[in-house]
């Protein structure tokens, strides 16, 4: 994204909502002129984000937090994940943005806008995990292409709007439908208006669940630009680019949708485990659904000094995708013992979970905390690496700190 060229061409709301405060004289900015507090802004002043953040790529932005930034309960924006796959939609226009039903599978296409979903339909507010299909990708050996994900990929806040079922129930849906497919207003790369960036989608199935919305809060306020303002598509426990940003449509499909990023190995592993570095026909690649059981250790830091003879309380989130998390581990030996962690519930079906444990070390030295969860069938995090897959996705291996007693 070209930052000069998308301030220039925001509006002034956006500009507003960039600076934090409101341009009083907004009206009199001479065209083309860029407020000062927004000339040259760095992506973390951009997108309100903690400087400590990790750019992995400034085109399309791809920026990811570190362990201990996923403290909070509910993760804040500033320490957010942004993965994009294009352009940012460099004007938006409330007043006319819409949200258009079409496909093989609808009666009849109808349109929404934002007015008519905040003022139709009740809206719900869940705490949803998202994590990027891709997280933890830069621990494959052999190295799989895409940004090098190290565990910052995740995230759960609190997403408030409205029910993709009630939307199609209200525009009214055939018999023959089995998927949904999102558009979005972000940009190809290339430049080109008929591309689409990204175009993913779900089952009927995971569609019509209580907790798939069509959002346009996040943690209480509008939805931050990086994350989709000022409609998007939250379906919690799968690979987040099910979660279709800046949403201007659907469409209901009679086959699997065929968007891109849908097709080829896109968020695709093989259907039965293969040899690192295998070649794996297009015909033995599944779609990813609900995302591997996994949790992180959140406090303290990776690095963490601590006396002998006291003892470390550490703590973090877990999560399984569409399972709840039954039970949580962790271990000093590298992995040979295991002990309890005390672990909550979830808020609601989908948001992660808390755990926390007190870790005593017999002796000065270097350990590690290994932290391990195990979901309701009884599926338990990998100790170093899971199966190896062309893309890359999927790493659930144990999250570890380093702790040194001195
Ligand atoms: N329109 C649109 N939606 C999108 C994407 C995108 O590039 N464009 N990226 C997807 C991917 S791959 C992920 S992991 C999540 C990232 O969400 P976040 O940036 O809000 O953390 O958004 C998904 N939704
Ligand atoms: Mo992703």
């Amino acid at each position: 994204m070209n930052r000069r060229k998308f301030v220039q061409n925001s509006g002034l709301t956006a500009l507003s909502a960039l600076l934090g405060a409101e341009i009083v004289f907004g009206n009199y900015l001479p065209e083309g002129y860029i407020p000062l507090g927004l000339q040259d802004p760095d992506p973390f002043k951009l997108f309100n984000k903690d400087p400590e953040m990790v750019v992995l790529n400034d085109k399309p932005w791809n920026i990811e937090s570190l362990a201990h930034h996923l403290d909070d309960k509910i993760t804040p924006n500033r320490y957010m994940f942004i993965r994009n796959n294009g352009n940012i939609p460099e004007s938006i226009d409330l007043k006319a943005w819409t949200l258009t039903f079409d496909g093989e599978s609808v009666q009849k296409p109808k349109s929404y806008t934002l007015a008519d979903l905040k003022s139709k339909f009740p809206q719900y507010t869940y705490q949803l995990t998202l994590e990027c299909g891709g997280n933890g990708r830069a621990e494959f050996d052999p190295p799989a292409k895409g940004n090098q994900w190290t565990v910052g990929a995740v995230a759960c806040a609190e997403w408030t709007g409205v029910r993709l079922r009630d939307l199609l129930n209200d525009v009214g849906v055939k018999g023959d439908a089995v998927y949904i497919g999102y558009h979005a207003a972000d940009t190809h790369l290339s430049g080109d208006p008929k591309k689409e960036p990204i175009s993913r989608g779900m089952p009927m199935a995971k569609a019509l669940q209580d907790e798939t919305l069509v959002a346009f809060r996040m943690n209480g306020e509008d939805i931050p630009l990086a994350h989709g303002h000022p409609l998007r598509l939250v379906a919690g426990g799968w690979p987040a680019s099910v979660s279709g940003k800046w949403l201007t449509g659907i469409s209901v499909r009679n086959k699997v949708h065929d968007g891109p990023k849908m097709t080829g190995d896109s968020y695709k592993v093989p259907c039965n485990p293969v040899a690192p570095g295998d070649k794996v026909a297009e015909e033995d690649m599944c779609i990813i659904e609900s995302m591997p059981v996994k949790s992180l250790i959140t406090y303290p830091k990776t690095g963490a000094t601590l006396p002998l003879g006291k003892s470390l309380s550490f703590r973090g989130h877990a999560w399984a995708g569409e399972l709840e998390v039954t039970q949580m581990l962790y271990s000093i030996d590298f992995g040979s013992t295991w002990k309890e962690c005390a672990l909550e519930a979830p808020v609601n079906r989908l948001a992660w979970q808390h755990f926390s444990a007190t870790a005593k070390f017999p002796k000065k030295g270097y350990y590690e905390v290994w932290a391990r969860a195990v979901d309701s069938r009884g599926n338990a995090q990998p100790m170093v690496l899971p199966g190896w897959n062309p893309k890359g996705y999927l790493n659930n291996a144990c999250h570890r700190i380093a702790v040194k007693v001195v």
